[in-house]
């Protein structure tokens, strides 16, 4: 993924990447964080995915933003709502993690926005769509209840509208049937996308 990415970097073409597995994400933000030497990650998603490994793999899902941290990018985390206690004591140790809660978003939309705008340089989208409500995309490898709406994740891909968005993905849809609901709403969030971008 990483070579397709430069290869698409080349062209000046923005990478698009659509998943399947979380740790599809790496590859673009590895090749995006050597191209920007200050990229921002902004991580939509239920689950942190700063394990060191998990089950003995260090390109797993759950590890995939540790190995963008390591790759030296600014982490923006929304919708978090599980995590283990060894990735709090992680955020804690670092400077560079900024984390909204799904408790923000419902109670503090107004501040994350803020921040969003006030973020300098490229920024990297990243979905998991297990950020959603899994009564609205149940399709998920990891389904988390009491996730967001659809309308409050496009509410704040659009306060990034104005700015260096350099590449995008939605992961972990895993439908298993043409019509499901989960791959319909990745669908929406990869149109959204596209209005973002020039
Ligand atoms: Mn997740």
């Amino acid at each position: 993924i990483e070579d397709t990415v430069n290869e698409l970097i080349d062209l000046n073409l923005k990478p698009l990447i659509i998943g399947g597995e979380h740790s599809a994400s790496i590859g673009a933000i590895n090749a995006l964080s050597k191209k920007y030497e200050n990229l921002t990650v902004v991580h939509f998603d239920a689950h942190r995915d700063l394990a060191f490994e998990f089950i003995g793999e260090k390109y797993s899902h759950a590890a995939v933003m540790r190995r963008a941290h390591e790759a030296g990018v600014d982490l923006v985390q929304i919708g978090i709502r599980s995590s283990s206690y060894e990735e709090e004591e992680f955020v804690k140790s670092t400077y560079n993690i900024q984390t909204f809660k799904i408790n923000d978003v419902h109670k503090h939309m107004d501040a994350i926005e803020y921040y969003l705008i006030n973020i300098d340089g490229p920024i990297y989208i990243s979905i998991d769509m297990d950020v959603i409500d899994p009564a609205i995309a149940p399709s998920v490898g990891n389904p988390t209840p009491g996730g967001l709406f659809i309308s409050e994740v496009e509410t704040l891909l659009k306060t990034l509208s104005n700015k260096n968005i350099v590449g995008f993905d939605v992961v972990e849809t895993a439908s298993d049937r043409l019509g499901d609901n989960t791959a319909v709403v990745a669908a929406k969030l990869i149109y959204d996308f596209l209005t973002l971008i020039e």
